[in-house]
């Protein structure tokens, strides 16, 4: 039977698609009744500060692009660290932080992913996708052959926990799971472009379950995204796109 905690259902706002697990079981509360409150430490910035701030950032970000042209060159396992480190300052639902960032540098293991990656994709592009979704991305001059998961120094899979588990096996609930991930999602891609690297958003549809058992996660573990991490090849191109002006992504109340 289902308790009262499943009145909350699935992974939060967003995830009315999606078939998912529950925990279902009651499991102790995540904090002592007593969990201590301590004093926010702020230092204010003069609004000027702010802005100088907040322009240079968005001057940094929009310099991001998605990069599919990879050089071999390494990058330093202490900054990956940190790259996920930085991911996972992303706020989560109850602070349960329902995710897991696998890194893979290892050659082998980069080959098997290409392999799984490319052998889906071929499937997507030839039979499995519509003529309007392959007219639809023709401009972006992707094909099936995904050589940037062999050529980057590292790829990092960003997995949501759909659900906790306690060392005696029980299940805990983990409230907002795809929100919370997708968010330190976007921080990780902040981070990356903070440290000087490209990477490319990628989804790769019908991989999760092979990749899955491939890296040895459990099945609480759903894979979002897949990100090549490294520094982009001398004569890397990207397509011409322009960013909608702030008018048009933006309404003030
Ligand atoms: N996942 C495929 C195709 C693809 C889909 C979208 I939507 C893009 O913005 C880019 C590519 C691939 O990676 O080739």
């Amino acid at each position: 039977s289902r308790g009262t905690q499943n009145v909350i259902k699935k992974g939060g706002v967003g995830d009315d698609d999606e078939e998912e697990e529950e925990a279902s079981n009651l499991v102790e509360p995540l904090w002592p009744d007593d969990l201590q409150h301590v004093p926010y430490p702020h230092i204010k910035l003069a609004p000027e500060e702010s802005l100088r701030r907040s322009n240079e950032f968005y001057e940094l970000m929009n310099k991001r692009r998605s990069v599919r042209f990879f050089s071999s060159d390494p990058v330093p396992r202490e900054v990956i660290d940190n790259l996920i480190r930085t991911a996972g300052t992303a706020p989560s639902g109850a602070h349960t932080e329902p995710w897991t960032f696998v890194a893979v540098g290892d050659q082998e293991i980069k080959k098997e992913i290409r392999a799984i990656v490319e052998a889906e994709e071929e499937i997507n592009y030839s039979k499995r996708m519509g003529s309007q979704w392959v007219n639809d991305l023709k401009g972006l001059r992707t094909t099936w052959v995904k050589e940037y998961l062999t050529e980057a120094a590292w790829i990092i899979l960003v997995f949501k926990q759909t659900y906790g588990i306690l060392p005696d096996g029980r299940k805990r609930n983990h409230y907002y799971h795809e929100i919370s991930t997708a968010l330190a999602g976007g921080i990780l891609l902040s981070a990356i472009q903070n440290a000087g690297l490209v990477t490319l958003t990628s989804t790769p549809l019908n991989c999760g379950p092979q990749l899955r058992t491939l890296l040895n996660r459990s099945s609480n573990e759903k894979m979002m995204l897949l990100l090549p991490v490294g520094y982009p090849r001398h004569d890397a191109t990207v397509p011409d796109l322009k960013r909608k002006p702030l008018d048009e992504i933006m309404a003030v109340v």
